[in-house]
């Protein structure tokens, strides 16, 4: 157990975590030259494309020290268990969960960029659990690094000592041995916690078709090893193993995994509900408590998904439950619409986590779907006393019977350079924030904190903060409270009828606003139906925006020259009649592009 660190790699996004971790599978030897190629650990096709990382990546790499260190130590050979992680905030949950495996964290600052708000957010998460941050400085190797004064960024943000901060290159691998001597030096050996018997802790878990769920786990006590008899504790679950491992980083099977390491374990347990990440897997016949687990990933933003055919329902289901099994911040819940049939209500954390399931989804299973625009919770008192909180805007309740409404505010922090400060307090301003301290960090970095609706964040303040700041301008922030709120629904009827999946929970004073974009919207995406079709926006008991899609004119006598001009008019008679009949049946056909595209902001 001497020998083995644990660490992962934290970060603002973007600031060169998965190319640091290239560099050192390289230079471990972990990953052959071969089969290198850039941000390796991010295998998922979504973060390939967008060149993000959306998944904590456990990977195992042997380390043997070279000559330049002290006496007793050198030649040793060293684990490390390193755990990438994403930088986005979206996918903060995958970070502390990476946290709860580790002892040490790498907290990492672009030399180009200085300290943002994700670097903050982390070195909190990593502070409180109790582990050592080396600092390092990234992408020392930029015609843009500014690595001086992001050292004076971080001494102040950390009140570390200059030689403290290890300066690296992900790109050219400069200063990347030295920090493996720093992981070995600085974070501490993993500690045998008490008791001899087999226990660990689940920070993630997969699932495969063959082998049912696989189980990504911190070993806490004891060791494990294939065939033996254990147990989830939380669930219950009693289970045997069907092969142990490491990850390099894909999976490999070894003989035992024990104390201080990081590994998985095959479960060939099948169904959803039994792993949950924070349970702890145990050899069955222990009887310690559970290990201390996890927060449960709390949503902000919820849409809901129902199959465009009801008989998909159970498959749509299933799918839901297979995300969630590479998902553990992904929720959702049954719910039934008298219009969209059954369906369900999925929870995320944030505007990107949604994007990103919704891709999935389409991509891995192929569901024609029905998905509603994203929306906040509001929790609702009604005239006769009832309570209720409302997820789905279409269930948001008539003005007349509404007593108060509340909603979700967040407290935030923005980082931004100070030349910047006077745009950024207008679209504040804009943004129903109310301001709070400034804090600023060298003189190239400002910290300001405010607190908002999440209603308004959620408002596509994120592109407005980064055009206001020319890309310099980065956020966090966390829920905090609720207060009343001052909104009402706005219904978007095509042809007529109301589609519920477009209605949406608005400000009082952005509806003439919101009722434009919408109908503006939907007039450029909606394709062209067979007849003319109106598009309105309804709001306070009233039609507030409309539009006219013209229809598609279709001569069906086109293909007819000459002859009997009867024949054309009984054909034109039968189509008008044929349109008739479509337009009272209010059929309007909205691909699931429509619905896709109505989700994303622009
Ligand atoms: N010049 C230079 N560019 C780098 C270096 N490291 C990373 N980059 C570039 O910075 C961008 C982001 O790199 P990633 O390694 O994906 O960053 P990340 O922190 O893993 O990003 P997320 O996981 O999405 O938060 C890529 O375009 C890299 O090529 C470096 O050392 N020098
Ligand atoms: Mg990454």
């Amino acid at each position: 157990m001497q020998n083995i660190r644990n660490f992962s790699i934290i970060a603002h996004i973007d600031h060169g975590k998965s190319t640091l971790a290239d560099r050192m599978l390289e230079l471990t030897g972990t990953i052959e030259k071969r089969d290198m190629r850039d941000q390796v650990l991010d295998s998922m096709d979504l973060e390939r494309e967008r060149g993000i990382t959306i998944k904590m990546q456990p990977v195992r790499m042997v380390y043997t020290q070279g000559r330049t260190l002290g006496t007793d130590s050198q030649g040793s050979t060293f684990i490390l268990n390193l755990i990438d992680t994403p930088g986005h905030i979206d996918f903060s949950y995958e970070v502390s969960r990476a946290l709860g495996a580790v002892e040490g964290s790498l907290l990492l600052v672009d030399a180009t960029q200085g300290v943002q708000a994700q670097t903050l957010t982390t070195l909190g998460m990593a502070r409180e659990s109790g582990l050592t941050i080396i600092p390092v400085i990234s992408k020392i190797d930029s015609p843009l690094a500014r690595t001086e004064e992001v050292a004076e960024e971080i001494m102040k943000l950390l009140d570390v000592l200059p030689e403290e901060i290890v300066m690296v290159s992900g790109k050219t691998g400069e200063g990347v041995k030295n920090l493996l001597d720093e992981i070995v030096r600085r974070i501490p050996a993993p500690e045998q916690k008490a008791g001899s018997s087999f226990g660990s802790l689940i920070f993630d878990f997969k699932y495969s078709t063959h082998r049912g769920i696989i189980v990504f786990i911190r070993v806490f006590s004891g060791e494990v090893r294939k065939s033996d008899k254990l147990k989830f504790k939380i669930a219950g679950r009693e289970f045997q193993a069907l092969e142990v491992g490491v990850f390099m980083p894909q999976e490999k099977p070894v003989e035992s995994l024990s104390a201080g390491e990081i590994g998985y374990i095959v479960t060939g347990i099948k169904e959803p509900g039994v792993a949950s990440v924070g349970d702890t897997v145990a050899a069955a016949s222990d009887t310690r408590p559970p290990l201390p687990g996890y927060a449960v990933a709390r949503p902000v933003v919820w849409a809901s998904v129902y199959p465009e055919n009801q008989d998909h329902f159970p498959t749509l289901k299933l799918a839901l439950s297979r995300l969630k099994l590479s998902d553990s911040a992904f929720s959702f819940e049954e719910e039934s619409s008298g219009v969209l049939g059954r369906g369900f209500r999925c929870g995320f954390l944030g505007m990107l986590h949604l994007e990103i399931i919704t891709e999935r989804l389409r991509r891995e299973f192929n569901l024609p779907l029905v998905i509603t625009l994203p929306s906040i919770t509001y929790r609702v008192t009604y005239k006769n006393g009832k309570e209720e909180t409302i997820y789905t805007p279409s269930f948001f309740p008539e003005e007349h019977l509404v007593a108060a409404v509340y909603e979700p505010w967040v407290a935030a922090t923005i980082i931004i350079p100070p030349q910047y400060m006077s745009a950024v307090i207008q679209l504040l301003y804009e943004f129903e924030a109310e301001l709070g301290e400034t804090e600023s960090f060298g003189d190239a970095r400002t910290a300001l904190k405010f607190v908002m609706p999440l209603r308004e964040l959620m408002r596509g303040f994120f592109d407005k903060l980064k055009g206001a700041t020319s890309g310099f301008g980065s956020i966090s922030y966390t829920l905090a409270g609720e207060r009343s709120a001052d909104v009402t629904r706005l219904d978007i009827l095509i042809a007529d009828e109301p589609v519920p999946a477009f209605a949406k929970v608005i400000a009082k004073r952005l509806v003439e606003i919101e009722a434009e974009s919408a109908v503006n919207k939907l007039e450029d995406i909606l394709p062209r139906q067979m007849f003319t079709t109106k598009i309105q926006a309804k709001a306070l008991g009233r039609i507030i925006a409309s539009r006219t899609l013209s229809g598609m004119k279709k001569d069906v006598t086109q293909h007819m020259y000459g002859g009997d001009i009867t024949r054309k008019m009984k054909l034109r008679e039968k189509q008008k009649k044929g349109k008739k009949k479509m337009k009272e049946r209010g059929k309007v056909n909205i691909p699931q592009e429509v619905f896709l595209k109505m989700i994303r902001r622009d």
